[in-house]
Formats: structure tokens, sequence, C-alpha cells
């Protein structure tokens, strides 16, 4: 019976621990978000309805070009979190020059007027005719509103986005929880 409880509370802190280190994805419903687009060509998908399309056709993404290099987008993510990461989906098009963004810079606020902690990102995968995901890695930012400003590349002024995915940090409760399994397990071993 003994090595039948230090397996579960094995397996539970394997589950919860996994669970700890990924974090928690916020309701995508809940976040609003606007963009500084001024014109645009084809906007028809949603960039927080929890899904991220990797049909490069299908017209649930999310394309659009603005008046200049630079599109910012305001997310509300509708109740304060402690955020780990800030995951961008976005769809590669070589044929209309539809690339990755070459920079996207986040900065947080809980005001929604005063944004600091800047977060850069240069590196993004340009796999063709299909959906990429770069996850930001954030220094545990307690926060309501992120602003993220994309940077288009030289050749084109287009972002087909698909999805922005926000992961906060578990809560305190979950820790505990997997401190006093661990604990357990400690304890059954001696
Ligand atoms: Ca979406």
């Amino acid at each position: 019976m003994k090595k039948l409880g230090v397996f579960v509370v094995v397996i539970m802190a394997v589950v919860m621990g996994g669970n700890a280190f990924a974090g928690t994805i916020i309701n995508p419903n809940q976040i609003g978000y606007t963009t500084s687009m001024g014109s645009f060509y084809w906007l028809t998908g949603d960039l927080t309805d929890g899904i991220a399309n990797a049909d490069w056709w299908d017209d649930t993404a999310w394309l659009g070009f603005g008046p200049s290099q630079y599109l910012t987008i305001d997310f509300d993510l509708g109740g304060t979190y402690t955020l780990d990461s800030v995951s961008p989906t976005y769809v590669v098009v070589s044929t209309w020059t539809q690339w990755a963004p070459v920079q996207i810079d986040l900065t947080f606020s809980n005001d929604g007027t005063n944004f600091g902690n800047l977060v850069t990102c240069t590196s993004f995968t340009n796999n063709d005719y299909t959906a990429n995901t770069v996850s930001i890695l954030v220094p545990n930012v307690t926060c309501q509103y992120v602003k993220a400003v994309l940077t288009s590349p030289a050749d084109a002024q287009w972002h087909r986005l698909s999805e922005f995915t926000f992961t906060a940090v578990p809560e305190p409760a979950t820790i505990s929880l997997l401190g006093a399994g661990l604990l357990a397990l400690v304890r059954r071993k001696k």
C-alpha cells in the first residue's frame, strides 16, 4: 500500500508540476483589443477567440496593413494577472510577401495609460503557408493591459495574424498544493 501511495503522489506531482511550469491560459473570450490599423484589406478573424488558425487561406485568419510599418494592438485582459508568456500566432504566405514580424515590443500596464517593463522579441520562424507561434517569455509582470507593437519586414507592410495567447503564472494555491505533494513524497521515502 505504501508503494501505491508513493506512486500516486509522484504521478500527482508530475501532473501538477507540468501545469505549474506551463502556467494557465487566460480565457480568450474575456480579452478585448483594439488596433492602430488605419486602412485594412481583410479583417474577418479574431485575435482572441481561442482559435490559432493554421489554414493560410481560411478567412478566419486576420489580415491587414497599416499606414506605417508599425501595427499597435492594445489588449485588455479583463482582469489582473501575473503573466509568464505572450504567444502570438501569425501566418506566413510568401506568395503575397506576408512574413513574420521582424520585431514585437510588449509593454504592460495596470491602468491602461502608463506602460512599462518592455520585452522585445526579434526571433521568429517563417514556416511558409502555415501558422507559426512564438512564445515570448515575460518576467512575471502583473498587469491588466498589454500593448503589442509589431514591426513588419521592409518588403511588406502586412501582418497576417491569427491569435494572441496569454499565459499567467499558476495560482499560489496550486504551488502550495504541489509543495504539499512533494513534502508527502519526501516523508514517505524516509
Ligand atoms: Ca483567432
